[in-house]
């Protein structure tokens, strides 16, 4: 370094090229340590989800530096998202809504099976295509303003991002035969006791909880959350035997990891924390 030149203490979001660059201005994206806050940044149109908006995550969540351990996700404004953008819709003819649909796919493909953990904060309306989106991270918050649905129905469509592969993982196909029939609407309690949010909390707590959160599971080995993110829904889904098989490898796998012996030999040491009381 020059001679005078003071040293810079700048963050990689906050160099040019930095991990924030590139994105559209319809998202934002910036660091706080280990985390990444990426936020959805449309809110005059309560941020439906374009085509550009998807692609922008999708290579955000492609290009997450290595020292990111955890992700938070949330929207700017009274909403989290409106759902796709039905405006891009009304040109589409069938095979670009097959390309359409399965952009989301991928997009959604790289947050859920991506490299870290994502926690989505959800407020105002969650729907549609904004729900297929909190869907494919891992923690979904809900601030009590939020609320859930799926207007498909009533726009005569089909869910396209996911909706139908993830969904009726969390809620049953039951209620989302209801939600996409009756175009019927869950407040965040309904949303809370059938699964849709992991936590509750109150208006303007969402990010607090959210960034707490994801402090918490970036303090866990990178091996253990790969592991949950990605062997976790796998073996779930399988038959019995092959999920027992299956399990065993990616225990064994991370077990034999030199961090986890360190973390175990703490605990026995007493130098790590106990299972919280409740
Ligand atoms: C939009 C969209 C959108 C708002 N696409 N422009 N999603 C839906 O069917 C939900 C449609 N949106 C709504 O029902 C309401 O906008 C909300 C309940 C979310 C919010 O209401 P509000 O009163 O706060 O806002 P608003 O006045 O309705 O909307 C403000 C602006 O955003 C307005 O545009 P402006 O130019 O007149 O100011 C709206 O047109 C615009 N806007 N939502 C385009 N979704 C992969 S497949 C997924 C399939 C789906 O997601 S289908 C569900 C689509």
């Amino acid at each position: 370094m020059a001679k005078g030149t003071k040293p810079t203490r700048k963050t990689s979001s906050e160099k040019p090229g930095g991990f924030a660059a590139g994105l559209p201005p319809s998202l934002a994206a910036r660091r706080q340590g280990a985390i990444a806050i990426v936020t959805l940044k449309r809110p005059q149109k309560r941020n439906a989800l374009n085509d550009t908006m998807v692609e922008g995550l999708a290579a955000f969540f492609q290009t997450l530096p290595k020292d990111i351990r955890a992700v938070v996700l949330n929207g700017e404004g009274e909403h989290f998202s409106a759902g796709l953008d039905l405006s891009e819709l009304t040109e589409r003819n069938t095979a670009e809504g097959v390309e359409h649909s399965a952009s989301w796919h991928r997009a959604f493909q790289h947050i859920e099976f991506g490299r870290v953990p994502v926690v989505t904060v959800m407020h105002g309306a969650v729907v549609g295509g904004g729900l297929e989106l909190a869907a494919a991270t891992h923690i979904r918050i809900a601030e009590r303003s939020t609320y859930y649905a799926l207007p498909e129905g009533s726009r005569g469509i089909f869910v396209g991002g996911g909706g139908s592969v993830r969904l009726p993982r969390l809620i049953g196909i039951a209620r989302m035969t209801d939600l996409m029939l009756t175009g019927r609407t869950y407040g965040a309690e309904e949303g809370q006791a059938f699964g849709l949010s992991h936590y509750l909390v109150e208006p303007g707590e969402g990010l607090a909880s959210g960034l707490a959160l994801a402090r918490r599971i970036a303090t866990n080995s990178a091996t253990t959350n790969f592991a949950i993110m990605h062997a976790l829904p796998r073996i779930a889904e399988q038959d019995r035997a092959s999920g027992f098989l299956m399990e065993s490898l990616t225990a064994a796998i991370a077990q034999g990891n030199q961090e986890a012996k360190k973390r175990i030999k703490d605990f026995l040491e007493k130098r790590a924390a106990k299972v919280e009381r409740r």
